[in-house]
């Protein structure tokens, strides 16, 4: 094994979410001196983080938890098919303490600065508490969506009620009864939040600058013996995701639309838009997020069920997007979404007809009026995949920033490494295959790909690996192909970097793979198999 003993770690790992939980795991199983940094409190990651009420699955509860260990999938149940937010970090304490991660977890530690040490062939991690630490192996697992942005609206610190961005909601229950409360934002985050408040609240004010496509999410509560026989059938179910795009349970149908009949067209829309999670968006007809008649044609039909939902025809026409066709941006999962409209405490303010001017001590201020509220929640969203290294100075061989590299868009190979960064690992960075699908499926491919990579390279004696250029260009021409297939290429959205809050947010950025888990698995396989070619192991 390559001599690490003058270090502190093989392995420091930055943040102990999903990927960073199940990255421990995989390197203590290798017998590896690993230690995980992250900065909240406790473990979990987003689900450590995001709070804020009716935070909840998207993907099926079964779907998401760890594959690897039979003994966990068959000791934890889950009480929804969508489980809430308190559930999954419960789920995610649970693994933690039961494969013994914490003693080699450090929490309240924010890494603020990682540099390369080229004669050492190891990074220094530094901490915000003045520590540093020495290792061979640096790998992040700091998440795509954990760099919030807040709206760059005037007068943000004037208000004087109580505001949060959802991402840093208070871990103490807030009071919503007989409060008014203003949402800003409708992506799949403030969609959530409206949902659940609409009739805990006095008033509710929704400020909406573009409606986005949502879809119902069919939530339900999963019995006892509906549980036990989840169990009997997990081999099953991943190997489903196994097979699909996106690593979830719903698949594209092989079928166009156009083999189909009008008829037959709308009754499998009818059947997709009554059944629970994500089928309507990844598991419709194989044409319909790729070809611009196909999606205009299921765009305009969805269109129909927001009108059939909202009673007031002018909030209905409010609320359908007219930017952008159905599941070009992050489609939204809804409970009672559109009907919350429907009744008399919600109010839907459209920014597009009367921008916010700024905000008031009392509330938001509009060209139109001044809302008056109690609560303000920014659902504001994300400096999405990049925000969170943007945030951590990285320094790489001759002193180049990781920051700078990207400036325009990132670039890796296979997600994974980055030329000048060596010994650095970017679980689920930009372009990685697990970014863009059911969470855990896509981090289990990538981790243990990653970690047999590390294990490779300390039983060969070598001490430092980095990825080529070459590849990283290949790479990169591969990801822009992936997107270019698409629609979603076409549309402002975090998938494509768009921020308004961000200096430069509206350029479009490639931060996500979208060739399918499937693919991406292959192409990880073929690079071990060609002894890891595309990197320089020396
Ligand atoms: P999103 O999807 O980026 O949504 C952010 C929302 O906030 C969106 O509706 C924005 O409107 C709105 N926004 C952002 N800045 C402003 C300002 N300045 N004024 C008014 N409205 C604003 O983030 P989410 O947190 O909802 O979802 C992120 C992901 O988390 C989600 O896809 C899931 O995967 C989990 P815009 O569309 O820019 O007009």
């Amino acid at each position: 094994m390559g001599n690490t003993a003058h270090l502190d770690h093989d392995v420091v790992i930055i943040g102990a979410g999903v990927c960073g939980i199940y990255a421990l795991h995989r390197l203590l199983q290798k017998e590896l001196n690993v230690t995980v940094v992250e900065a909240g409190s406790g473990p979990g990651g987003t689900w450590y983080w995001n709070r804020y009420p009716g935070c909840r699955f998207d993907s099926e509860s079964w779907s998401y938890g760890y594959s690897f260990s039979d003994e966990i999938l068959q000791e934890w149940d889950w009480s929804e098919h969508f489980a809430p937010q308190p559930e999954t970090l419960k789920y995610l304490e649970y693994v933690v303490d039961k494969l013994s991660l914490e003693q080699h977890m450090q929490f309240g530690c924010k890494v603020m600065r990682c540099v390369w040490d080229e004669q050492g062939r190891s990074w220094r991690v530094d901490l915000e508490d003045g520590r540093s630490l020495t290792t061979r192996f640096l790998m992040t697992a700091i998440g795509l969506l954990s760099a919030p942005t807040m709206p760059t609206i005037p007068g943000v610190e004037d208000f004087e009620g109580e505001a949060w961005h959802t991402y840093y909601w208070p871990k103490t229950d807030v009071d919503f009864k007989g409060k008014r409360v203003g949402v800003i934002g409708t992506g799949a985050t403030g969609v959530q939040v409206i949902g659940e408040l609409a009739d805990k609240v006095d008033e509710l004010v929704v400020f909406q600058r573009r409606p986005n496509w949502c879809a119902p999410l069919h939530n339900s509560a999963i019995s006892v013996e509906e549980m036990a026989a989840i169990k009997t059938r997990y081999s099953e179910i991943f190997e489903q995701c196994r097979r699909t795009p996106g690593g979830f349970i719903h698949e594209p149908l092989r079928t166009a639309l156009s083999d189909v009949s009008v008829n037959d067209r709308h009754q499998f829309w009818e059947d997709l838009y009554n059944s629970p999670g994500f089928g309507i968006w990844i598991g419709n007809y194989r044409d319909v997020l790729i070809e611009q008649t196909a999606n205009d044609e299921f765009t305009a039909w969805i269109a129909n069920k927001i009108r059939d939902r909202v009673d007031d025809p002018w909030t209905a026409e409010k609320l359908i997007p007219t930017d952008h066709g159905f599941g070009t941006r992050r489609v939204p999962m809804e409970t009672n979404y559109y009907e919350a409209y429907n009744r008399d405490n919600v109010r839907l303010v459209c920014l597009r007809d009367t921008p916010i001017e700024r905000i008031t001590s009392k509330g938001v201020l509009t060209t139109h009026e001044e809302h008056e509220v109690d609560i303000l929640v920014y659902a504001t969203g994300f400096d999405a995949v990049t925000g969170s290294f943007d945030r951590i100075e990285f320094i790489g061989t001759d002193n180049k920033t990781l920051r700078d590299r990207w400036v325009n868009d990132p670039v890796t190979y296979l997600g994974i490494q980055i030329h000048g960064f060596p010994n650095l690992f970017t679980l689920a960075g930009p372009t990685a295959g697990s970014v863009s699908t059911n969470f855990p499926r896509g981090i289990e491919d990538g981790v243990d790909w990653s970690t047999d990579l590390v294990q490779y390279i300390l039983d060969h004696e070598i001490t430092r690996v980095e990825c080529t250029t070459e590849a990283e260009d290949h790479w990169s021409q591969h990801v822009q192909e992936m997107y270019n297939v698409l629609l979603l290429s076409k549309t402002e959205s975090w998938f494509n970097g768009y921020n308004s809050n961000l200096d430069g947010g509206g350029q479009a950025r490639h931060l996500l793979y979208w060739g399918g888990a499937p693919r991406y698995r292959d192409r990880l396989k073929v690079v071990a198999d060609n002894d890891y070619e595309g990197f320089v192991l020396t």
